[in-house]
């Protein structure tokens, strides 16, 4: 549905020619340098009113009649500029806050294009700001709105956002709807939307009974939504933030604040008007409560003094001094407010005029600092080049060098490796040539060895030879004698022996056969027999022969 544009926020504002004088167009800055730093928001109130242009990355905007405005407020903390951030998808351009200080300390203008219209949403400081004085705030919003007006922008209604997480309307809440009230007036409360916001910290149940205490109580917002204002539910979606501005847009309705029309169309003073009123009434309560305090310090003073209570006395001092400066402070805001528009303009065109200032003494120092960086960088870049040109020289020259070197080191090398080569190859035919002749030497030496052994051998053959064949000769001999004597010895033998053997045989066989004539005795006689037949036999003898010269022998 929408069309976010950029926001206006970050702009940078163009002095005016003279605070009456047409508005001029100035010059485009440069593309080079890029925008100097953002300034505050709340200077671009002034710019609108002034029908001055605001640039912002290179477009001109003027405010016209046919731009529709939409004003956010609420407390600090309530989510404006959240909600303003959901309509834009520019959350990065919109400062939210997360902590307990304010964060949208000035007034901010942002816009969108719906159905082919600029839509500007005016995100406010909340009154109560831990930052600004409320009537800093009240004049930044006074001031702006009273710019829209002059230029005839038409301001589609307000939406008034409440934090529903909230247990009580009371303090700040409270004070920021009464102002509300006040800058709008009742006529234009039917303009108004009440947008809860911050239903994710709070159950349903308890957020209704909450909506219901605030929409049924008549001095929160029974009162306005009885006069038209309309009471909805913001979840925090794209969506619903939407829904609630198409809500306003759709109406067609043309809002003029009370605070427009006192400050521009009735040319009362600041502090004439509804709103300032109201601060100021606000502000005589609480120099009154700070008063009546002062007094009673006062009346601690003279006890402690009396007690010579030095500890109390000094807290007493505290205090005091504390109590006289919030009164000083409801004077200065009381004379803050004292003012008019077209005082508050001349002062916003002061700011304006010294932020411009500051700024274009920015945009110089930025320009100045740029230009010695283009040159700075010009000059490296020179630098640079003649740094590279040598070092192509160098490299040229480097390598040329070292190629020539690198062939001279190859040359080299070639040179060495091939004396090694050789020195290895003489080496190498040395040590054959070394090996074949120790090789050599050594067969030869085993040649004379084996040839001397064989020598030795053969000697050892012939000389046994010899010995053999004297050995064989005298063992002929010898054994020819031996045989003989053998011969001999046997035949000495055998009649020796025999003879003798065989006498004793007989004898003893004579003597059992007629000795011995038992068992033992046949027996005896029986192996005798045998052993002369034996014997005998050896001898040539025989039995028959034994037999009969036994016989001959018993006659
Ligand atoms: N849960 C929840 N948190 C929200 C919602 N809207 C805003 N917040 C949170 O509330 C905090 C304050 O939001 P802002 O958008 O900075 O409030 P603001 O009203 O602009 O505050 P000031 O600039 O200080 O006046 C941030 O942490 C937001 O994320 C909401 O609808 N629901
Ligand atoms: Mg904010």
């Amino acid at each position: 549905m929408f069309a976010p544009r950029y926001p206006s926020r970050g702009s940078l504002p163009t002095p005016p020619t003279s605070p009456t004088g047409p508005p001029r167009v100035p010059p485009r800055p440069p593309r080079v340098p890029p925008r100097p730093p953002r300034k505050p928001d709340a200077l671009r109130g002034a710019m609108v009113d002034q029908a001055r242009q605001i640039q912002d990355s290179g477009e001109d905007i003027t405010f016209t009649k046919r731009d529709v405005i939409i004003a956010v407020m609420g407390v600090t903390g309530a989510g404006k500029s959240t909600f303003i951030s959901l309509l834009l998808d520019q959350e990065n351009e919109i400062e939210i806050g997360h902590g307990l200080q304010s964060c949208t300390t000035k007034v901010g203008v942002y816009y969108f294009i719906h159905r082919g219209v600029r839509i500007f949403l005016i995100d406010t400081p909340g009154f109560d700001d831990t930052t600004r004085s409320d009537s800093e705030v009240l004049k930044d919003i006074a001031f702006w709105l009273a710019a829209a007006y002059t230029k005839e922008a038409q301001l589609a209604g307000i939406i008034y956002l409440h934090r529903i997480c909230d247990p009580r309307m009371q303090g700040s809440a409270l004070k920021n709807l009464r102002m509300f009230k006040q800058l709008c007036g009742k006529d234009n409360l039917g303009s108004v939307i009440l947008a809860t916001t911050h239903w994710i910290n709070v159950s349903e149940s308890v957020g209704q009974a909450r909506t219901n205490e605030l929409m049924e109580t008549r001095d929160f917002w029974g009162g306005m939504i009885e006069i038209g204002s309309k009471v909805v539910k913001h979840d925090g979606s794209k969506e619903s933030a939407r829904l609630i501005v198409s809500n306003l847009f759709d109406r067609k309705s043309h809002v003029i604040l009370y605070i427009q029309r006192q400050l521009i169309d009735e040319k009362r003073n600041l502090n004439d008007t509804d709103a300032a009123q109201a601060l100021q009434s606000d502000l005589r309560a609480e120099r009154k409560k700070f008063e009546v305090k002062l007094s009673g310090l006062k009346e601690d003073m003279k006890s402690a003094i009396k007690e010579n209570d030095v500890k109390w006395q000094k807290q007493i001092e505290e205090d005091q001094a504390k109590s006289k400066a919030v009164i000083k402070n409801t004077y200065a805001e009381t004379e803050a407010l004292r003012t008019n528009i077209k005082k508050i303009s001349e002062e916003k065109d002061a700011q304006f005029r010294e932020l411009h200032a500051e700024m274009e003494r920015d945009r110089l120092a930025h320009e100045k600092q740029l230009k010695k960086t283009i040159e700075a960088i010009a000059a490296a870049r020179v630098g640079q080049r003649r740094n590279e040109d040598e070092h192509r020289r160098r490299e040229q020259e480097d390598g040329a060098r070292a190629e020539r070197q690198a062939h001279e080191h190859s040359q080299d090398i070639l040179k060495m490796a091939m004396r090694m080569k050789e020195e290895s190859d003489q080496a190498l035919h040395a040590q054959i040539e070394w090996e074949r002749e120790d090789k050599e030497r050594f067969y030869q030496q085993q040649r004379e060895e084996a040839i001397a052994m064989a020598k030795e051998l053969r000697h050892r053959y012939e000389v046994q030879q010899k010995k053999d064949q004297l050995r064989e000769a005298r063992l002929k001999e010898d054994r020819k004698i031996a045989r003989e004597k053998i011969a001999t010895l046997e035949r000495e033998l055998k009649a020796s022996k025999g003879f003798f053997l065989d006498s004793l045989i007989t004898a003893v066989y004579i003597i059992a056969t007629y000795g011995l004539c038992t068992d033992l005795g046949i027996t005896l006689r029986a192996g005798l027999r045998a052993s002369i037949e034996i014997r005998s036999s050896m001898l040539g003898f025989t039995w028959e022969a034994i037999t009969l010269g036994v016989a001959g022998c018993k006659l």
